[in-house]
């Protein structure tokens, strides 16, 4: 089962998204995500000048192989740009090898270890009163978790607020956007909000919160420890996690869940964290920590050591990365929820996909291989469009993390 063909697509319907498409010999194809926030077309090219012409002709069902032989091949390890075309890979050739066995690939993983995979969804508001109303909305919809932003008074920005209402989007089309930050006011007002929430809501509902990587460990040991009456879901991404020792120091003061890893790209970024037990969910995405292969293995090793899995969905992965997501999440034993963040009607028509919602989860579908295909007529009709995430600096000019 040779490679054939390999395609690179780039298509902007409302966002942009790379997908690589795969045929084999025997008329078999696979899809793969490779989008990278920002960066789509450094991964374009990564895979359609260097990656490219080493599948053409290579056995399609040696996938582990295959991984490493692009991991270890290309002697640069890690590295965003690199993780995301390798993930793009191993997403295709899952894909290929759940339609040559004519099963969905989460049977390939050993079949169903849940009926279906708790989502949670994003609330956002400007006010306090929004976000309730948010959150409002989004239990009607079923969502049994649901994620809560609310802009910090008198703060011109916030992480995951739109101005005047509407669906967030992280990347904006153009130059990058410049926000602010202040932590003080954030950490005061964070506990408001989830006080009034806690209130209006109830004990049941999770509730979960992205810190979106804004705080020192000191800071996010004080956040932790204001939050504990409301019992969070998690706090996520409190720091920058390239310091995995900072981690200590937050859990020595709260007992707050903590999920962290959206930008991982391989278990090296996470062993520590996992293997000291310093975090409760790791975010690591199939797209760009790799594909599921090393995805698979770091759930594993989190698994003994109590550490679930809380995967990155928001709508910059695509509904590829969402479908594998849903196959690796249905599978693995220490699943905790999956996020999500439903893509636009324009997106879902260029990937029609075998998922589908219902009460607050999510299931992959019965369809073989990972029940996700890309139109490339009406992807062509989508051309790219520059648009880049915003960067974020403090009231005196410093840069700071977004
Ligand atoms: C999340 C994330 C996103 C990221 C975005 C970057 O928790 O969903 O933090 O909102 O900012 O995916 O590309
Ligand atoms: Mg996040």
């Amino acid at each position: 089962m040779r490679i054939d063909t390999a395609k690179v697509i780039v298509c902007s319907p409302g966002r942009n998204f790379v997908t690589l498409k795969l045929v084999t010999e025997d008329g078999i194809t696979g899809v793969g995500d490779a989008t990278l926030n920002g960066r789509e077309l450094a991964v374009a090219t990564y895979l359609t000048d260097h990656i490219v012409p080493l599948l053409i002709g290579r056995d399609a069902r040696r996938i582990e192989d295959m991984w490493h032989y692009l991991y270890k091949g290309v002697y640069w390890r890690k590295g965003a740009v690199t993780m995301t075309a390798i993930a793009a890979v191993d997403m295709a050739l899952w894909d290929i090898a759940g339609k040559a066995a004519n099963m969905p690939v989460y049977r390939l993983f050993g079949g169903a270890s849940r009926d279906s995979v708790m989502v949670y969804s994003h609330a956002n508001g400007e006010t306090i009163e929004q976000t309730v109303e948010a959150v409002a909305q989004h239990q009607k919809l079923g969502y049994r978790a649901i994620r809560a932003q609310c802009a910090t008074p008198g703060q011109k920005d916030a992480y995951g607020v739109p101005k005047g209402g509407g669906r967030y989007e992280p990347a904006e089309r153009g130059l990058p956007k410049e926000t602010t930050w202040a932590t003080e006011p954030y950490l005061q007002f964070t506990p408001l909000l989830f006080d009034r929430l806690r209130r209006e809501f109830g004990p049941d509902l999770h509730l979960l919160h992205d810190v979106h990587h804004r705080l020192r460990p000191i800071e996010a040991a004080r956040l932790g420890a204001s939050l504990e009456p409301f019992h969070l879901f998690w706090m996520e991404d409190p720091v920058p996690a390239e310091l995995q020792e900072g981690f200590r120091l937050i859990r020595q003061h709260t007992t707050t869940p903590i999920a962290v890893g959206e930008v991982f790209d391989t278990i090296y970024d996470s062993y520590r964290l996992i293997q000291e037990q310093l975090i409760d969910y790791l975010r690591a995405s199939v797209v760009h920590a790799g594909g599921l292969t090393p995805l698979r293995k770091m759930a594993h090793l989190a698994e003994l050591y109590h550490v679930r899995t809380g995967c990155h969905g928001a709508t910059d992965l695509s509904p590829v990365t969402m479908a594998a997501a849903l196959h690796f999440g249905l599978s693995v034993h220490n699943f905790g929820i999956q996020e999500h963040m439903p893509h636009t009607e324009t997106t879902d028509k260029v990937f029609p996909h075998a998922y589908s919602f219902a009460d607050g989860a999510m299931h992959p579908g019965e369809r073989v291989g990972l029940g996700v295909d890309i139109d490339e007529t009406l992807a062509a009709s989508y051309p790219y469009q520059r648009a880049y995430l915003p960067v974020a600096r403090l009231d005196d000019g410093t840069v700071h993390s977004w």
